[in-house]
């Protein structure tokens, strides 16, 4: 078994997926959360490929993007979390970069607006705009699948992103971003509460 060495702040955000899939898988990993000051430390040395975290070392080798290292935990792992069958496969990697690439970087100019009024205006245009359209494009993914996962049935690496979000939202840790956002995605709230039941996902999180 490789060594792996998993980098990211001492935060959810993009990591903690990471580290459900790769607790899920039963792959053993060095949870290394990095402050605001060694963060800035190691991008000024080049010690980050990219500039950014997440970054997993597997065996030294050091490899960035969320969504690709997701898919290394699931096929390293035990191979439950991303579906074999090629639509269903298709499906969870639109919804993974639906959620990491589309409405991340819409999300990320609020997260850093310090004037409150401004930012829940900026929150307000997000709720109503890109937000909207990812969680209405992801309900019909699951839709589409038949089941109450992004695959079909069986959960992956896009349920559990997306049930993290979800979870943050009905948390309020996104100020201005309510359930209410989810009233007309309804099956992004039966899939979070069936992901956050899960189980593996609460032995996980323990
Ligand atoms: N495309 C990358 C984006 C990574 C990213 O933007 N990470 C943020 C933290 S969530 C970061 O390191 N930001 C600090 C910086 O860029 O200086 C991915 O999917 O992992």
């Amino acid at each position: 078994m490789p060594t792996l060495r998993l980098t990211y702040f001492n935060a959810a955000g993009r990591a903690e997926p990471i580290r459900l899939a790769l607790r899920i898988g039963g792959l053993p990993f060095e949870d290394v959360r990095l402050d605001f000051p060694s963060f800035g430390a190691a991008k000024a040395s080049g010690a980050l490929p990219l500039g950014a975290v997440p970054m997993l070392e597997i065996d030294g080798q050091k490899i960035v993007q969320t969504a690709a290292i997701l898919r290394y935990a699931a096929h390293a792992g035990d191979r439950t979390l991303y579906p074999t069958e090629p639509l269903a496969a298709l499906r969870v990697d639109s919804a993974l970069d639906s959620l990491n690439d589309t409405l991340s970087h819409a999300l990320i100019p609020s997260l850093f607006e310090r004037d409150q009024a401004k930012k829940l205006a900026m929150r307000a245009e997000l709720a109503a705009g890109v937000m909207a359209r990812v969680f209405a494009y992801v309900d019909g993914l699951i839709a589409a699948g038949g089941g109450v996962f992004v695959g079909g049935d069986a959960l992956s690496i896009a349920d559990l992103v997306i049930a993290l979000q979800v979870e943050q939202i009905r948390h309020g840790h996104l100020d201005g971003i309510t359930l209410e956002h989810l009233a007309a995605t309804p099956r992004l709230i039966a899939l979070a509460d069936a992901v956050l039941a899960d189980p593996r996902v609460v032995a996980a999180r323990a």
